[in-house]
């Protein structure tokens, strides 16, 4: 189908999408009770990243419609899934993600315009001359499409390296155009769709640090010349070796001080329980303290979907249940949810029984390895529970014990043996043996179910 019948047909639905805005608004207004509606209270958005593959899912769907104001697809407006080769554009993921947010009323944030990763192999094999042409055009393409779609885009990503010296990344565009590529993009960009904010987006720039000065100064550079730059995305990956900085909320305001918007744009950090809900809220209250921080994305609805699951970083567990952390993050928006709230998903006394399994390698020699795998109850007391453990082809396991396996192939279905009644928020486990048989893989622990 070519750009512009999808372009026509994109703004035929225009009228309808500015119908479900006002009809979401008008639920939202009654109660913020949710993610969505408690930062519109504060004026700002709550998004998420969301995968086109994972909307047939109910649970999915229903949590994403209840809770989010904003979508970022996941990898879908990536170069490689939009203009796999040179000017051949596939939006059908993209446009699915986009046709679902509009249907309720969520806007939609565009991820990511130019970016050395993700990219086809065709576009590092251009010559400097026909590459600005196709860094030109992929943008054209793509803003044009979505014109009037995308409330901001990303249109630069990641363009600097970590450590200490503020230089710019080794890519396609900066090794053959030069620093001159990002604000060319800028300049491509806003002639492209006018209405939408224009985004730098990166990583470990969110306290401040050298990589982040080397941002600041060029976004300090763009505002006095006039390159039209709109907003700063602060990704926010978070672990123990990357924890939320103490300076965030001083970074993003001096961010803020000149002249643009910031957006955190990636937001999820591994842990969980108080810790974990505890980061989440120092990260809402910096934006909240910023007037220029005009939303807030998680990197992703639930966490068995997360680029970083084991690290369980999001807000909603495997089974969709609120976490300690979104009952943090609503209560720093302002929410109405009660952290014990029987009606709400996930709070003791929801009357749905849950459970969470997380996996460690215990023991590990040269021929074989013991894995143990928590079991973890919900917010309700559960009778039973049922995990699934996928082992690589070659393994196989030698012993297990305080559970009782059933096998398909390699996938194995471990339910309790003594250890199914577990009272709400306790913990049981099973362990087992593998031999490795030359492979030394991890097996992948299913989502964890109870009755
Ligand atoms: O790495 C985390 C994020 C850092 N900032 C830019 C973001 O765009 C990036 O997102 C992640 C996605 O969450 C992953 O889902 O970007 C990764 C790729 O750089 C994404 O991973 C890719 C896998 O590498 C592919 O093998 C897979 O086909 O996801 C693809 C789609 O599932």
């Amino acid at each position: 189908m070519s750009m512009t019948v999808r372009r026509l047909t994109r703004a035929a639905t225009a009228g309808l999408v500015a119908a479900a805005a006002l009809t979401a608004a008008a639920h939202s207004a009654e109660a913020a009770d949710t993610l969505g509606s408690a930062a519109a209270g504060q004026g700002r958005y709550f998004g998420t990243a969301v995968a086109a593959n994972h909307l047939g899912e109910a649970d999915y769907a229903a949590t994403l419609d209840r809770e989010f104001s904003s979508v970022t697809p996941e990898n879908e407006m990536k170069w490689d899934a939009t203009e796999p080769s040179r000017g051949t554009f596939s939006f059908g993921s993209a446009d699915r993600i986009v046709d679902h947010a509009q249907s309720q009323g969520m806007d939609v944030r565009g991820h990511t315009l130019v970016w050395h990763s993700q990219l086809p192999s065709w576009v590092g094999s251009l010559g400097a001359s026909d590459l600005r042409t196709a860094m030109n055009d992929h943008i054209n393409g793509l803003m044009g499409h979505y014109k009037g779609e995308i409330h901001s885009w990303d249109v630069v990503n990641e363009a600097f390296q970590d450590g200490g010296s503020g230089a710019r990344r080794s890519s396609p565009f900066q090794d053959k155009l030069g620093n001159g590529f990002i604000e060319e993009a800028f300049r491509t960009a806003r002639a492209a769709d006018p209405a939408a904010k224009l985004c730098y987006n990166d990583y470990n720039t969110d306290g401040v640090n050298a990589k982040s000065n080397a941002v600041y100064d060029m976004v300090k550079d763009f505002k006095s010349r006039g390159v039209p730059i709109d907003c700063v995305g602060f990704q926010s990956h978070f672990n123990s070796n990357s924890p939320v900085p103490s300076d965030y909320r001083q970074n993003l305001q001096r961010f803020a001080d000149l002249g643009v918007d910031v957006q955190i744009t990636e937001l999820d950090i591994e842990g969980s329980g108080s810790a974990q809900a505890a980061d989440y809220t120092k990260v809402v209250e910096a934006c909240l303290a910023v007037s220029r921080c005009t939303g807030m994305t998680v990197w992703g609805v639930t966490d068995k979907y997360s680029w970083r699951s084991s690290g369980t970083p999001l807000l909603f567990d495997g089974n969709y249940s609120e976490k300690p952390a979104y009952d943090a993050v609503l209560s720093a928006l302002g929410g109405s949810g009660d952290p014990g709230d029987p009606d709400d998903p996930g709070d003791p006394g929801d009357g749905t029984p849950s459970c969470t399994a997380t996996y460690t390698r215990t023991a590990d020699w040269s021929s074989g390895y013991n894995g143990q795998v928590t079991i973890t109850a919900g917010g309700e007391p559960i009778s039973s529970w049922t995990a699934t453990v996928t082992l690589p082809a070659q393994q196989s396991v030698s012993a297990l014990w305080n559970g009782t396996p059933t096998w398909s192939g390699n996938v194995m279905t471990v339910r309790p043996s003594w250890n199914g009644t577990l009272a709400a928020g306790a913990s049981t486990g099973f362990g087992f043996t593998v031999a490795k048989n030359g492979s030394d893989a991890a097996p992948v622990i299913g989502t964890c179910t109870a009755s």
